[in-house]
């Protein structure tokens, strides 16, 4: 039915669990309140079998209706198939999860829910051994939850899929694996996807022993309901009581209806494996074993199945019908206002007539429909005074507010604890702060994170023994044992899994990332699953992790770069803060353990060694969001930068001040959000010159600032002079002292762009240098 109601033009797109239901069954009678899934499109039976999606929810998302009573899951955001429970309320404050059947919101890049799943079984060994959560109720019951995931047998070809076995391996984690295998990733068979054709075979060293931990592995047919059952009840009770990932590869799937309405399998099935599928459709299968164990009679399935289609067409229809409804009212009006318009109007009637007429004809009219015809309408009165032209205004401006709460709320958190609410708290000195490495500011700041809030951990490579390779951890472990402060793996995608799943079920991660160059490697899951979340639910889930890592200026390629552009246009939805020294990194951790958002910090490289004042309030003092400090008041040139580059431009404008130059240099501190209160452009308005810095590639932040700043802030209004951007090299900077100073913005090259900007004003006093 889902099929047909893309084929008719309802709804845009379907992708179907059929030939996947039965094994869906067994999970579901193993999966308890507390439980939680992270699994993908094909899910459909097990959503509605744990009682977490009715039919109406089903058919309301596939109509992409923007309701979240219509569908809770993604509110109309994303693709049928995508499930999702809601972990938090109306006012982003976190339910009893312990009550709910969980599951985590799908997202389409096939294995992105792989990682994720890591750290929602992670958190429970967390819960499980570490006392001071227990508390933490509305969470977890003493980590008894097992994290049950689903993936596609060709979606293990990703490398995503093997990084979260080996790390679910290694942590020993309450992690059920359930591999969904029809031999087939869309047309491209198993021989092509797997070596051997087989991944449980391949999986195969990863088998527990009497001597070595690892997972238990089963094998089970998808047609086989009773196998599938016994299978099901080993595999949770070995996951759940022996706190150790399993996994079950189910075989001989089917997928009956091809891969999705985009085509149809015939094209790349053969006859054999057709016949083989019609014969070994688990839902047949399972009809016939019911008859032959005289669990029901044929006339008994029969009557089921008539009855289980008229339900599934009544859900239909009323999903359909409140679909529909929901935007009725838009719609009726603007025909209400447009016959106004055209009786109205003494020179368009016929246009606005033949608009109206063509909104009336249209089949199934979304909301742009009557927003186009609405705009078309304005558009050809503008001439013209009509009485309703207010009314159709404001229709436009209401269209608009209404659709922009429909489809672009909820990218950050819009809960009392955003981010955005933290409020500033200032650094305290007393006579006495000591003058100490950037670093020790840092393992102040931790240290009392750590003391003052159990759900803070934190994990990442070289992060545990040795306190990370700058050592702002040096000594925590030690303290706070090693659930708190951890080593992992050399894998960065399933650090920040770990982080998000484990702040999807109440604990506050931070996750590092070693070196930014390294973000790349986790790039994926950061856009994809952990930017997206807060959207793709319209505010249903959260997971308030904090990406720690360092980067701009240190050595070579792959140590010292600065891929802000990167970042800025692959993390909407994550907050992204440049802190200049360590004592702001410090300020910004404690703003964030305060909010609901997430949040990727950036330290400065080369800032670890040099001296900063440790504040007497280490714990206490915030930094808040959006806010610039003008680091030096100037009156000649504005100056606009961030992160390491502070130090350069601040040595530019002290040589720029011996010659009579004086410039104004505002570190932005966070680059998402970006001067939420507009202050840039109040000192461009003294300068009439501005100039945007950092170590991103030409065309890069240093563009996106220049937007903000020129476009967003209005600043060109004031401008005397081009503004200019100081980026860096096109190029990875190259190794070494010269390699730096080549490739990344030095002081001689502000000193440069700023006299050049003078000169042009005033060659007389500021004659050309070179
Ligand atoms: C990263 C990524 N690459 C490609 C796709 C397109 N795609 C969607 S589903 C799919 C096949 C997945 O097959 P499988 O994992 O076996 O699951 P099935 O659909 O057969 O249940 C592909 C290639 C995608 N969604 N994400």
């Amino acid at each position: 039915m889902g099929r047909k109601e893309v084929f008719m033009g309802k709804a845009k797109f379907g992708i179907f669990g059929d030939g996947k239901e039965v094994a869906q069954l067994a999970m579901a009678k193993v999966f308890r309140e507390g439980d939680i899934r992270s699994g993908y499109y094909r899910d459909q039976t097990f959503m509605f079998a744990i009682g977490e999606l009715t039919l109406q929810q089903y058919f309301a998302q596939l109509y992409a209706h923007t309701d979240i009573e219509a569908d809770p899951a993604t509110a109309g955001r994303m693709m049928n198939g995508h499930y999702s429970t809601r972990s938090i309320d109306e006012q982003g404050k976190w339910k009893d999860l312990t009550k709910i059947k969980n599951s985590t919101t799908d997202i389409s890049p096939t294995a992105g829910q792989m990682p994720r799943l890591v750290g929602l079984a992670y958190a429970s060994k967390l819960y499980k051994h570490n006392p001071d959560l227990h508390y933490l109720t509305q969470f977890s019951n003493q980590g008894n939850e097992v994290a049950f995931g689903t993936i596609g047998n060709a979606s293990t070809s990703e490398g995503m899929f093997f990084e979260s076995v080996n790390a679910a391996g290694v942590l020993q984690i309450p992690m059920f694996i359930s591999i969904w295998d029809d031999e087939y990733g869309i047309s491209v068979p198993a021989e092509y996807q797997t070596t051997k054709g087989d991944i449980s075979k391949i999986l195969a060293g990863f088998q527990r022993t009497e001597e070595e931990a690892g997972f238990e592995i089963f094998r089970v047919n998808g047609w086989d309901y009773a196998g599938l059952c016994e299978v099901y009840v080993q595999a949770a009770r070995v996951c759940r009581d022996e706190h150790v990932p399993v996994l079950v590869h189910v075989l001989e799937m089917t997928q009956p209806q091809g891969h999705s309405t985009s085509g149809s399998h015939e094209r790349y099935k053969s006859k054999e494996r057709l016949a083989w599928e019609h014969e070994h459709d688990c839902i047949k299968k399972m009809r016939q074993w019911m008859l032959e164990n005289g669990f029901a009679t044929a006339e008994e399935l029969e009557a089921i199945e008539v009855k289980s289609k008229e339900t599934v067409r009544i859900a239909k229809n009323t999903a359909w019908i409140a679909f529909m409804e929901s935007m009725r009212a838009d719609y009726e009006s603007a025909l209400h206002l447009l016959e106004t318009a055209a009786n109205e109007s003494a020179l368009y009637k016929t246009e606005i007539t033949n608009i109206r007429e063509l909104l009336v004809r249209t089949i199934n009219p979304i909301r742009a429909d009557a927003v186009v015809a609405v705009k078309k309408a304005l558009r050809i009165l503008r001439t013209e005074s009509v009485q309703v032209k207010a009314q159709l205004q404001t229709w436009v401006k209401n269209a608009i507010a209404f659709n922009f709460q429909n489809y672009s709320s909820h990218l950050y958190s819009e809960s009392a604890e955003s981010a955005l609410h933290v409020k500033a708290v200032k650094a305290v000195y007393k006579e006495d702060s000591p003058l100490l490495d950037g670093r020790e500011v840092l393992k102040a700041c931790f240290d009392d994170m750590l003391a003052r809030d159990p759900r803070v951990f934190a994990i990442g490579e070289d992060v545990g023994k040795i306190g990370d390779v700058n050592q702002a951890f040096a000594g925590l472990q030690d303290k706070y044992g090693e659930l708190r402060v951890t080593d992992t793996g050399i894998r960065e995608v399933t650090i920040i899994g770990q982080g998000i799943g484990a702040a999807l079920r109440g604990l506050r991660p931070i996750a590092e990332i070693q070196y930014l160059d390294y973000l790349i490697y986790a790039l994926i899951t950061l856009s994809d699953d952990l930017a997206t979340l807060q959207y793709r639910t319209r505010g249903g889930q959260k997971a308030p992790v904090i990406i720690r890592t360092r980067g701009h200026r240190l050595e070579g390629v792959w140590h010292s770069g600065s891929p802000m552009s990167m970042i800025l246009g692959s993390m909407r939805g994550i907050y992204v803060l440049v802190p200049r020294n360590m004592t702001q990194a410090a300020g910004f951790y404690n703003t964030m353990l305060q909010s609901d958002d997430a949040a990727l910090i950036i330290e400065c490289l080369n800032g670890y060694r040099l001296k900063e004042k440790l504040p007497a309030n280490i714990g206490e003092f915030c930094v808040p969001l959006g806010i610039p400090e003008i680091l030096r008041e100037g009156t000649d040139v504005t100056i606009v930068t961030y992160g390491s580059m502070c130090r350069i431009v601040m040595e530019a404008a002290q040589q720029l001040e011996r010659i009579g130059i004086y410039c104004e240099v505002i570190d932005v501190q966070t680059l998402l959000p970006f001067d939420i209160h507009h202050s840039i452009v109040q000192s461009v308005k003294r300068t009439s010159r501005v100039v945007f810095t950092d170590e991103d590639v030409p065309g890069g932040s240093t563009a996106f600032m220049m937007q903000k700043v020129l476009e967003e802030q209005d600043a060109y209004r004031w401008l005397d002079t081009k503004p200019r951007t100081i980026p860096a090299k096109e190029h990875r900077p190259a190794y070494a002292t010269d390699g730096d100073y080549f490739s990344k913005p030095n002081t001689e090259d502000i000193f440069d762009v700023v006299y050049e900007m003078m000169h042009e004003s005033d060659p007389a006093q500021f004659p050309a240098i070179y």
